[in-house]
């Protein structure tokens, strides 16, 4: 489906290096080592209520890696899926009396939106579930043809006990995945599975639910195979980051990965899991079942966009962070220092500041670190110091190329 709006990205001086991340797989901070396309699936929303300041701050995240892999200058290859049929949705949309249709494509046009206000890059393909539904069906025939599936009243199921690895990316225990599955979505204490961490690949058709006809018989994906097949049809395996929330890691990043690993034989899925801190609101994990939400929407009709962003890249992407409201202010009043700062007719010198972002950047992201740096070259120009004329456009570029905030 239709993507959203490219921001323009100003060129640099120089080129930066790719980044290196905090791979949940492996457990530390890695190189990102992409050729001259860099390619990465990002977990897209379920459209059933607006967009969030944790998704934002999440989009935020994966649109820095994006960016400083231009900077690199690398091309990026970059898929994002939208789950617009689930149960969650299915079940909003009931409780509304709105057709299930109707409210997807409603917030998947509010989030567009949202993320054209916010400068996310857009990805080059972002794919609606619904508009793929055979290409999920292959593939779970393809995992069928393997071996790796077995068949539940006509439901079919995942059989952990065909992914060798399984554990590889989340690393937890037996007993945290059969919680975390049970609160994610999964079933593990339904009748008749071969393991209780078995999941399911595609749900036979029940009454009242959409479905689609397939050689599987009539039914509609399970959650994990539909980014496992969006990801390999657009970007093909070991990819080099697959991105979400920390809510992902399982059981979502740690199914897809076996179910890619099963059925492209490669390993591993994508070269590095890459997860976002969750934002809380008083105490509370934002979430769309919890309701307790600040929506991107509504705070960027109180305060500028590039403020928002700016509130969100005060804290480190990998941080679990709790959304208060001073944190407007606050950002308001650096954005404002920021374009006085950037409007001022001479500077000091800004070579160092470019290449102190870049490097703050590709160390695992740290935005803090670099907004750090553009404070204190505020702070200096502002003060009256500095006769170099093209330092304030020079810090203007840095921070829209490399943060994404507009000055
Ligand atoms: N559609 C699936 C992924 S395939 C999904 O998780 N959708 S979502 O709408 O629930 O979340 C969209 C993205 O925002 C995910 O990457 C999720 O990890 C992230 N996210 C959700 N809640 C928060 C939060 N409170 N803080 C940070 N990130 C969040
Ligand atoms: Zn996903």
């Amino acid at each position: 489906m239709r993507s959203w709006s490219v921001p323009k990205v100003p060129p640099l001086p120089g080129a930066g290096v790719p980044p290196r991340l905090f791979d949940t797989a492996a457990g530390e901070i890695v190189p990102t080592r992409p050729g001259p396309t860099a390619r990465m699936y990002v977990c897209g929303i379920t459209p059933y209520d607006a967009t969030h300041l944790g998704h934002a701050n999440t989009y935020l995240a994966f649109d820095l890696v994006n960016r400083v892999w231009r900077d690199a200058g690398h091309q990026v290859h970059f898929t994002q899926n939208a789950t617009d049929v689930d149960d969650p949705l299915l079940e909003r949309a009931e409780q509304t009396g709105l057709d299930w249709r109707e409210l997807a494509e409603r917030e998947i046009e509010l989030f567009r939106t949202d993320m054209e206000a916010l400068r996310i890059l857009p990805p080059r393909e972002y794919v609606a579930v619904t508009e793929v539904v055979d290409q999920v069906a292959e593939l779970v025939e393809r995992l069928r043809d393997k071996g790796a599936t077995y068949d539940l009243d006509g439901d079919v199921y995942f059989d952990v006990a065909a992914a060798p690895k399984f554990g590889a990316v989340s690393g937890y225990s037996e007993g945290l995945m059969l919680t975390l599955s049970g609160e994610r979505g999964g079933d593990p204490g339904r009748p008749g599975k071969k393991h209780p961490l078995d999941w399911l690949l595609w749900r036979a058709e029940r009454p009242g639910e959409p479905s689609w006809p397939s050689r599987l018989g009539r039914g509609r994906p399970g959650w994990h195979v539909e980014c496992t097949a969006i990801a390999l049809a657009n970007l093909g395996g070991g990819f080099d980051v697959a991105g979400g929330g920390s809510d992902l890691i399982f059981p979502h990043h740690e199914c897809g990965a076996h179910e890619g690993h099963v059925a492209s034989g490669e390993w591993p899925f994508a070269r590095a899991y890459v997860h976002a801190g969750m934002v809380a609101l008083d105490g509370e994990k934002m979430s769309k079942s919890k309701g307790n939400l600040v929506f991107v929407s509504r705070l960027r009709g109180q305060i500028d966009p590039m403020a928002v962003r700016l509130a969100l890249l005060a804290h480190h992407y990998r941080a679990d962070w709790e959304w208060t409201a001073d944190q407007s202010a606050s950002a308001e009043a650096r954005l404002a220092r920021w374009r006085s700062a950037a409007g001022l007719r001479t500077g000091p010198e800004a070579g160092s500041v470019l290449e102190e972002v870049r490097a703050r950047l590709a160390d695992d992201l740290d935005a803090p670190g670099a907004l750090a740096v553009i404070d204190g070259w505020a702070e200096r120009a502002l003060a009256g110091g500095g006769t170099d004329p093209g330092a304030p456009a020079l810090v203007g570029d840095v921070a829209d190329a490399l943060l994404g905030v507009e000055l």
